[in-house]
């Protein structure tokens, strides 16, 4: 099945659906982005979306040509063109097509994209045995260089961590801060148990502040399970008796072993498992 993509205001098929090689989007990595699930016909937490595209586009100085409202409707259309009920959704915003250099004033319009596909779900057995991951040797990249707070489509330094576990025969590698600190893993934030309580790098150690994130610390508080937003170290996930990963694409997984050691007795643990019944719960 060939769903359509929304182009700047308009429907094409997958091989039609073509950008001018001068956006700056593809140029300059310039442009911002969001992925979203769509449940039951519903797009999770679509305000929060939004908001985070929109604050995205501040920090980087665009103007989306649409107001959110406008966008909503037009993800939403997309989705009912499309058919789909169940979906991941990427929506893209470039600088828009502009000259070669760097200078983002001589692109006319911001370009913006919407690409609804069925959900690609990681493997079912990862869910239930769990994944695992390894420390990168890549560095987060710093605040004071380029907030990780931005979703950009300057994606290479998540790239050169996930190449790294590729390699090493992983889904996902965790990347630390330059000051050895947990940050978050390429595509997924990072929560660690011990001792029944729940702790999470705060968004001060330079990641994104997570929409699927944000969910699992609300459902926390409605489970009573203690929550901690502190610093962690990587001694702190080899010592966890827990560990799982959020993301809008893989929800929530459990994570089982890192850098060669068992995470706990090395299979998805009981809050783990308690966290991701509630978030099911959540979604329906
Ligand atoms: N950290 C990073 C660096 C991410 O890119 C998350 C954390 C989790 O955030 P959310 O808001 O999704 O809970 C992300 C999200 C994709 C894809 O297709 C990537 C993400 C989400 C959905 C799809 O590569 N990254």
């Amino acid at each position: 099945m060939s769903y359509k993509i929304y182009i700047n205001g308009e429907y094409f098929d997958k091989e039609n659906a073509k950008i001018s090689v001068f956006d700056h989007g593809l140029l300059y990595g310039d442009g911002i982005f969001e992925g979203m699930r769509a449940y039951n016909g519903k797009v999770f937490r679509h305000e929060q979306h939004m908001d985070r595209l929109w604050k995205s586009a501040k920090a980087i100085h665009l103007t989306i040509p649409m107001t959110q409202a406008e966008m909503m409707k037009a993800v939403d259309d997309t989705l009912a063109l499309n058919d789909l009920r169940d979906a991941y959704i990427r929506l893209v915003v470039t600088r828009g097509v502009g000259t070669l250099g760097l200078d983002p004033n001589r692109c006319a319009t911001p370009g913006v994209i919407i690409i609804t596909d069925k959900i690609a779900l990681y493997p079912k057995e990862l869910y239930e045995n769990g994944l695992e991951i390894v420390t990168a040797s890549t560095i987060r990249m710093p605040s004071s260089s380029l907030s990780p707070r931005i979703k950009s489509l300057n994606y290479l330094n998540n790239i050169m961590a996930k190449l790294e576990g590729l390699r090493a025969g992983c889904d996902e590698a965790l990347l630390l801060n330059h000051q050895g600190e947990v940050c978050e893993c390429t595509g997924d934030n990072i929560f660690i148990i011990r001792d029944g309580k729940i702790y999470t790098p705060p968004v001060s150690a330079g990641i994104l502040e997570g929409i699927t994130r944000n969910a699992v610390i609300e459902l926390a508080a409605e489970a009573g399970i203690p929550l901690f937003e502190t610093t962690q170290t990587r001694h702190d996930v080899y010592i966890a008796d827990e560990c799982f990963l959020t993301g809008s694409a893989a929800e929530l997984i459990p994570v089982v072993g890192i850098d060669g050691r068992p995470i706990g007795d090395g299979k998805p643990g009981p809050i783990t498992k308690e966290l991701i019944r509630r978030f099911r719960e959540m979604i329906a």
